[in-house]
């Protein structure tokens, strides 16, 4: 017998009715993050056939190049949230500012979704996989107001969701909540989003190493005597230079992903609130860890502005550790 197939919008409404207290405005919100991801998927798809492609001329606040299929994500995400009426304000990785959503309801809505809506964008001319990554905060300030930095500016502790989309070979939506990790593969032949990976638990180790290897000589000596040590034990390098794919592997199959800080970028280069957050919420949810390359629990890193970077060392939890022994061992040598 065929065993059912669960989709999306059915697995958020049977979870909201475990929780007694949901008034189902998370769900919407969660249903809504969907349909954006479909209309992105969509775009993604056919941008070989399209002329979407090319670096659109602007960088972003970061100073990077920004494509043109990242600013297409990047309005299709804030348009459907916007009219969900669940999200009083966004903040995305390619807006300098927050977002204050004010039509409708929007302004009673509970909560503020922070993301980056194309990741890894130097993939796109090539065909290889990008992905979206999103968080999902309670507001702070009061109701029937706009929202305020303070909505934003909010550890990575205190999001009550976070998940992505891996636009790949097929297409995936992987979120959590509290509840654990659950996967959801996008059938294009219903045009849903299926349960595929039920409560997803990264193994505790593996034999993956996930960096750019490229920036070797600009990395401090106790990474690079971490990076020696998995070089040594034969480990397999991969980087696809797209943080949600090569999450993705390490979520499967174990390993560890680092993106040190470098000379070029002292405080390290991926985006805290956007990228960081999101990824180390839904990595410890599915039993791993992840650290600044300080060694600071990344989860605990204070916030001051919405573009901060961080350095980030993530992963199945003892290849995390073996790190940290290194770091710990090496960055006491040369202090
Ligand atoms: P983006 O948000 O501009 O696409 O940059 C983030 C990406 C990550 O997906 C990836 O891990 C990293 O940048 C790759 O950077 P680099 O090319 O320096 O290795
Ligand atoms: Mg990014």
């Amino acid at each position: 017998m065929q065993n059912k197939i669960v989709t999306l919008d059915e697995f958020i409404i049977r979870t909201e009715k475990e929780n007694p207290k949901s008034t189902g405005s998370f769900s919407r919100l969660l249903r809504d993050i969907g349909i954006a991801a479909k209309i992105v998927n969509r775009e993604v798809n056919k941008a070989g056939l399209v002329n979407i492609l090319g670096v659109e001329g602007s960088t972003n606040t970061t100073g990077d190049a920004v494509q043109k299929l990242d600013i297409f994500a990047n309005e299709k995400f804030i348009e459907t949230l916007s009219y969900s009426g669940e999200v009083c304000g966004i903040a995305s990785e390619e807006n300098q500012d927050i977002i204050q959503v004010n039509n409708g309801s929007a302004v009673n809505g509970q909560y503020v979704v922070v993301m980056d809506p194309l990741d890894g964008s130097s993939n796109i001319d090539v065909n290889v996989s990008v992905g979206t990554i999103f968080g999902i905060y309670k507001r702070k300030s009061p109701v029937d107001g706009p929202c305020e930095m303070e909505d934003f500016l909010q550890k990575g502790t205190e999001m009550v969701a976070a998940g992505y989309v891996l636009y790949g070979t097929s297409t995936l939506l992987v979120y959590a909540a509290g509840q654990g990790v659950n996967g959801f593969t996008l059938d294009p032949s219903i045009g849903e989003f299926c349960l595929s990976h039920r409560n997803i638990k990264m193994p505790a180790a593996g034999n993956y190493y996930s960096v750019n290897q490229g920036y070797y000589l600009k990395f401090d000596l106790e990474m690079r005597r971490y990076i020696d040590h998995c070089s040594d034990l034969n480990y397999r390098l991969r980087y696809i230079g797209s943080m949600v794919s090569d999450i993705h592997r390490i979520m499967f199959q174990g390993g560890i992903f680092l993106y040190p800080n470098t000379r070029k970028y002292p405080k390290g280069k991926l985006r805290l609130l956007y990228e960081c957050y999101p990824m180390a919420y839904i990595i410890e949810q599915a039993g791993g860890s992840a650290l600044t390359c300080k060694l600071e629990r990344i989860m605990d890193v204070e916030i001051h502005s919405l573009h901060q970077t961080s350095s980030i060392a993530m992963g199945s939890g003892d290849m995390v550790r073996d790190m940290k022994e290194f770091v710990e061992r090496y960055g006491a040598v040369i202090q």
